[in-house]
């Protein structure tokens, strides 16, 4: 390698979240501090995560979540880690986790800050014991309450048009971070050797045309027409001139976005007439995500609207997501709109309510 290129093409998450920040003149560093404690977070987590096998970190704990779901002992860990690590920075006011019924108050001999951050410590932990992919998620809105106290659900409860910055980390065959302070996408893969994020996906823009599309066909008997005519567009049933498009599931949604960011693809979680709101959660997993996907040249929607306009309800409000290149999700509105009228029209009722 020539000496003189390398120094260049190392570039640590620290060194390119502070050019970041020096493209944002009224950025005062809290931003820049705060990014560098979600990383170190995802790296006190991936090293959990590569050895739970061997910590009897694995499996369950007895504890159960707010959504019913068991508790596995790394979205324990996961949680408390990245909690930990922002308690006391002074750059946060309030945070608001999946593994929480109720916002997460900054300790009281601790100063509150100025941003709001909304996570998801471990998303798809039931794949752990099975050594599939998993991944934090995590979202940044400024506190909008005034005054300089605790943060409020006023705060988290924020549009994603309002994002200051998210991302994800994936931790399978090697650890990714992926974030945007709203100036594009970037990854960064963990050198464990080293112990350092280094930019190895710059600039990532979804690739267009997409190659996959994504949802769980277990629960075809519950698809809308809408979804069951948009899954046979996506094969090509009826359009002998189009390029199908492969499948690709894993149930753990980091992942299955992940890919879909990288090789394009469109991925659905839809709603049921059980349950018209589906199973993901608005505020820690679907709007980051559409903000990634958003700053990628992506799209995300609940069938209806543009996920990042939509006005959270509640902290765990969940809502139907699709997202990937914006042809394929615009043409599963425009399949919805004319074969889902009236589940549209229930939905909307459910999530509009006050
Ligand atoms: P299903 C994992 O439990 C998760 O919340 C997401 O990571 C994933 O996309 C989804 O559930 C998978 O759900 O119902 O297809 O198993």
């Amino acid at each position: 390698m020539d000496p003189e290129a390398a120094p260049q093409r190392l570039q640590t998450i620290e060194r390119h979240i502070l050019d970041q920040q020096e493209r944002f003149p009224e950025a005062t560093g809290r931003l820049t501090s705060l990014l560098y404690d979600i990383a170190l977070s995802a790296k006190l987590i991936a090293r959990e995560t590569t050895r739970a096998g061997l910590a009897n970190i694995l499996g369950a704990t007895t504890g159960i979540n707010v959504h019913g779901e068991i508790q596995q002992k790394l979205d324990v860990y996961a949680d408390e880690v990245i909690f930990r690590m922002n308690d006391h920075t002074r750059r946060v006011c309030v945070m608001a986790s999946e593994e929480h019924d109720e916002l997460r108050r900054i300790p009281d001999h601790h100063q509150p800050g100025y941003y709001v951050l909304i996570y998801d410590p471990l998303d798809g932990s039931s794949n752990i014991d099975v050594n599939a992919s998993i991944g934090t998620i995590f979202a940044i809105h400024r506190k909008i309450t005034p005054g300089n106290g605790h943060g409020t659900e006023a705060d988290v409860l924020q549009p994603g048009t309002a994002l200051v910055a998210a991302g994800y980390v994936v931790y399978g065959s090697s650890t990714m971070l992926v974030y945007s302070t709203g100036a594009g996408v970037h990854g960064f893969t963990l050198d464990t050797s080293v112990g350092e994020f280094l930019l190895s996906h710059p600039d990532i823009r979804i690739p267009s045309p997409g190659k996959y599309y994504s949802i769980n066909h277990g629960y075809e008997r519950e698809w809308t027409p809408g979804i069951r005519t948009y899954v046979r567009w996506c094969q090509a049933q009826n359009e002998p001139d189009m390029q199908p498009l492969a499948q690709r599931y894993i149930g753990s949604l980091v992942a299955d976005f992940h890919r879909n960011l990288l090789r394009g693809g469109v991925f659905l979680y839809p709603g049921s007439a059980a349950n018209p709101t589906g199973k993901l959660r608005l505020t820690y997993e679907v709007q980051p995500l559409a903000y990634i996907a958003a700053q990628a040249g992506g799209y995300a929607s609940d069938g209806l609207t543009d996920i990042l306009d939509l006005q959270p309800k509640s902290l765990h409000q969940c809502v139907p997501f699709f997202v990937g290149n914006r042809d394929l999700v615009e043409q599963l509105e425009q399949t919805l709109a004319e074969h889902d009228r009236d589940a549209l029209a229930r939905y909307r009722t459910v999530r509009d309510a006050v």
